[in-house]
Order: C-alpha cells, then sequence, then structure tokens
C-alpha cells in the first residue's frame, strides 16, 4: 500500500505499510536440517562442551577463511574482548572509539582499565589515527580499532601511532567477517582480532565470538585463559575465566557458515537495491563499502541531513517504526553518554565533534533474508514520501515548531 496522503501515514493513524515487524537483524538460521543433523550427532556423542568436536571444527573453518593461523571460538564477543585485553596485558588507560557497541568499552572498564574515548573519520565511521596522539599519556597501553560496519580500520594509520608509542593494538571485528583490507582478510590485523556470532550478525552460533591472531604465544594464552587457566587435569597456570563456547553454539556457527555465501550475495542485493531506490531522495547518504575488495553487507546504513531531507533523523525513525519498520539508530548516543562512563568522564564528548555529529545522523534499515527488492523499494517510496511532505509532517506531529 502506498501513502499519497499524510494521513495515510501509521504515525497519524493510517494502516501501518507492513502487517510484520521488519527487524535490521532477523538471524540467518541456514539449513535446518543440517542444524538438526548436527544436534542429533551431538546428542547421540553425549559431548556437550568444554572443546568438543563441532568447536574444535568451527574454528578450523574460520582460520581457513580469515588465512589466520590460529582462531579460539568463545562464548560470545564480550567475553572474547575481555579475554584479549586481559591476555595482552593492558591496563591503565586504552583508547577506543566512543561511536560502537557498547561492549568495546565495558571490556576495558569491567577490569578496571580507563577507555579513553577518541573521534572517528567522517567517510569510515572508525578510529581517526590522526586525533589518537593528543590522547596519549604515560598510562596509556593499546588501543582498539572498530571495524564498524565491517568497513576496515585504517590500519595503516593506527599501526603507526601504535608502534611509535609502543602500544598494543587490536581489532574489535565484531561486524567484519568475510572482509577484506588491501586484499588481505580481516582477522590478520593488530594483535589478534575478535569477532562476535550473536544471532543477529549474518553468521550466528545463537551466542558466540571468537579470537583470531596469528601470535602462537598468544594464542596459547588465550586458549588456557578461555577454560580457566588449566593446563592439564589438575594444573592451573594462569587467572582465567570460562569463555567456552558450548557445541550447540558451534554447530549453529558451522550451519551458519555454510550458507555464508548466499547471505553476502542477498546482504550485497539489498545494498544495491538501496542504493538505486534512494538515489533521487536529497540529504541521504547511503554508507559504500570498498568494491575492491570482499564485503559482507551486513550492514544498511544512512546518514540523514536534516536541512536538505527536510526532517531529522529522530524524525524519520518515528515515520517508520510506525510503519512497522524498527529501523535502529546504531550506535547513538556515543558509549560516552552512557553509564557509567558519562559520570566517570563527563568531560569526553568535548573531543569527539564528529562522533557527536555522526550520532546524530545515523540510522541503520532492515536487509538480511527478511527484505527483498519489493520490500526495499517500498521502504525507499516511504522514506521519500516523509521527505517530500516534511512541512506538514513536522506541523502535524510538532505543532508550533
Ligand atoms: N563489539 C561490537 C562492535 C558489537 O557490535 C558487538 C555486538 C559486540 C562487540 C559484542 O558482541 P556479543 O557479546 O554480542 O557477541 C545487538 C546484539 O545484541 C549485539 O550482539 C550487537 N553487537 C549489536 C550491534 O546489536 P541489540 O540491542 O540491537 O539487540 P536486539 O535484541 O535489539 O536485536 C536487534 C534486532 O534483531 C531486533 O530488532 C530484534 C531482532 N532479533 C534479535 C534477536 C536476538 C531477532 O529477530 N531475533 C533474535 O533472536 O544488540
Amino acid at each position: 500500500m502506498s501513502k499519497s496522503s499524510i494521513d495515510h501515514l501509521a504515525l497519524f493513524g493510517g494502516q501501518p505499510l507492513f502487517e510484520q515487524t521488519l527487524h535490521v537483524g532477523k538471524p540467518n538460521i541456514g539449513s535446518r536440517a543440517r542444524l538438526f543433523e548436527r544436534f542429533n550427532d551431538m546428542l547421540d556423542r553425549g559431548w556437550l562442551t568444554n572443546n568438543g568436536p563441532f568447536v574444535r571444527e568451527l574454528e578450523q573453518e574460520l582460520a581457513a577463511l580469515t588465512g589466520a593461523r590460529h582462531c579460539i571460538a568463545m562464548c560470545n564477543g564480550t567475553i572474547a574482548l575481555e579475554i584479549a585485553v586481559r591476555a595482552l596485558g593492558l591496563s591503565g588507560e586504552v583508547i577506543v572509539p566512543s561511536f560502537t557497541f557498547v561492549a568495546t568499552a565495558h571490556c576495558l572498564q569491567w577490569q578496571e582499565v580507563t577507555p579513553v574515548f577518541c573521534d572517528i573519520k567522517r567517510d569510515t565511521h572508525s578510529l581517526d589515527p590522526a586525533r589518537i596522539e593528543q590522547l596519549i599519556t604515560p598510562k596509556t597501553s593499546g588501543i582498539i580499532g572498530v571495524h564498524l560496519w565491517g568497513k576496515p580500520c585504517d590500519d595503516e594509520g593506527l599501526s603507526e601511532v601504535a608502534a611509535k608509542h609502543g602500544l598494543k593494538l587490536f581489532y574489535d571485528a565484531s561486524h567484519a567477517l568475510g572482509v577484506s583490507h588491501k586484499d588481505t582478510m580481516i582477522g590478520n590485523f593488530g594483535e589478534l582480532e575478535v569477532f562476535s556470532f550473536h544471532a543477529t550478525k549474518f553468521v550466528n552460533c545463537f551466542e558466540g565470538g571468537a579470537i583470531v591472531t596469528n601470535n602462537d604465544e598468544l594464542a596459547e594464552k588465550i586458549r588456557l585463559m578461555k577454560n580457566f587457566g588449566f593446563a592439564g587435569l589438575d594444573n592451573v597456570i594462569y587467572l582465567g575465566t570460562n569463555g567456552k563456547m558450548s557445541e550447540p553454539s558451534a554447530a549453529m556457527g558451522l550451519t551458519s557458515l555454510e550458507g555464508m555465501d548466499g547471505f553476502i550475495a542477498r546482504n550485497r542485493a539489498n545494498h544495491d537495491a538501496y542504493r538505486n531506490a534512494l538515489g533521487g531522495i536529497a540529504g541521504i547518504r547511503l554508507l559504500q563499502y570498498n568494491e575492491a575488495e570482499k564485503n559482507n553487507y551486513q550492514y544498511v546504513v544512512l546518514e540523514i541531513d536534516e536541512q536538505e531531507f527536510g526532517l531529522d533523523r529522530d524524525n524519520l525513525i518515528r515515520v517508520l517504526h510506525a510503519e512497522n519498520i524498527r529501523a535502529r539508530r546504531y550506535f547513538y548516543p556515543g558509549v560516552h553518554r552512557m553509564e557509567p562512563y558519562r559520570t566517570l568522564y563527563p568531560d569526553a564528548g568535548k573531543v569527539l565533534p564528529e562522533t557527536l555529529r555522526i550520532a546524530s545522523r545515523v540510522l541503520s534499515l532492515p536487509t538480511g533474508l527478511a527484505v527483498d527488492e519489493q520490500l526495499i523499494w517500498e521502504i525507499c517510496a516511504l522514506i521519500g514520501f516523509a521527505s517530500e511532505n516534511h512541512v506538514a509532517i513536522r506541523s502535524k506531529s510538532e505543532p508550533g515548531r
């Protein structure tokens, strides 16, 4: 159903465009038959966790996919980040973006290491190496870059600053499975890289994560740390935790990986469809991927310029949500404006102008198997309609403005 008058908008009492809610990240299941086959194998074997055969197979598959020497599967991406911080011996202060999922900072603060928030680049939404040096103090021990939206960080720039100041550098690659940078797969940059396989990631383990590294010694240490520090049956040699991935999670991960090429093809087709359908609408920038590299296209990210579009991002979100399109304001408002950071570091925002600008403009749209070209045209037609009718929408939703 298309809208020909603003009274047809669900925001003003009209019928929603979609009966069923469209989410940004509906899980990709892959082949149910293969998944249940794996569950049956697992139950027959009676081996449910603790470095089981599915976990080992998943680790091999991920190492092969990334080309890295070691992959250690974990119960989720957040624990993997915490273990990475611990294994690298980070302490004092670590430089991170504020424009990321909160876990990137929590993995530090949880261990009483101070996250120092650094601004990002306008074009990539990832750490700006040029702004790092001014934040370095004698307490700084490392940098965590985030390949946000699956767009690789400026590794050259970050490595240079890290090397110059003797800092450890690693990456939160939660969004970047299957992505390459300068023809090298993500998984091979920094000291190590961390993936997340949460249900909403395009390859998922229900809950899951992994650390990938080319450093043999580090890999050994991480393996021990995620298993309480056990080096043998009765022999604990490190302070460790329980970061193990279970067999059902690995079974899901293997099944999901088998479907990966298909998921990427669909995400890519969706991204192309959004680009075509949004092309004529002023004030919208669709974040692009570098077509010379491998991408997973798992996020469709828009920046809304209020002046040109007519509505600000939050007003557009209200229109979309009413029509059952659950667009998200990832990663608003920026981690430095969430607790405990806003209380602990109230001045952090002073050096984050780009973060504040982007956080007020960004929105993610539904993609994956839940949408197709037809749905995308309908979503984009609605966005175009909202822009064309911005004056009426604003006066009806904010009388007096
Ligand atoms: N670093 C970065 C950069 C990250 O993005 C993340 C996680 C991490 C670290 C930490 O990794 P993990 O410890 O999570 O492995 C979601 C995910 O929970 C989170 O994993 C992810 N990033 C973040 C970007 O997104 P929410 O708060 O958006 O989740 P939720 O429950 O609102 O789900 C999103 C949409 O998906 C909803 O509209 C509903 C739909 N959905 C969700 C689930 C769980 C489904 O349709 N089915 C489902 O099973 O955080």
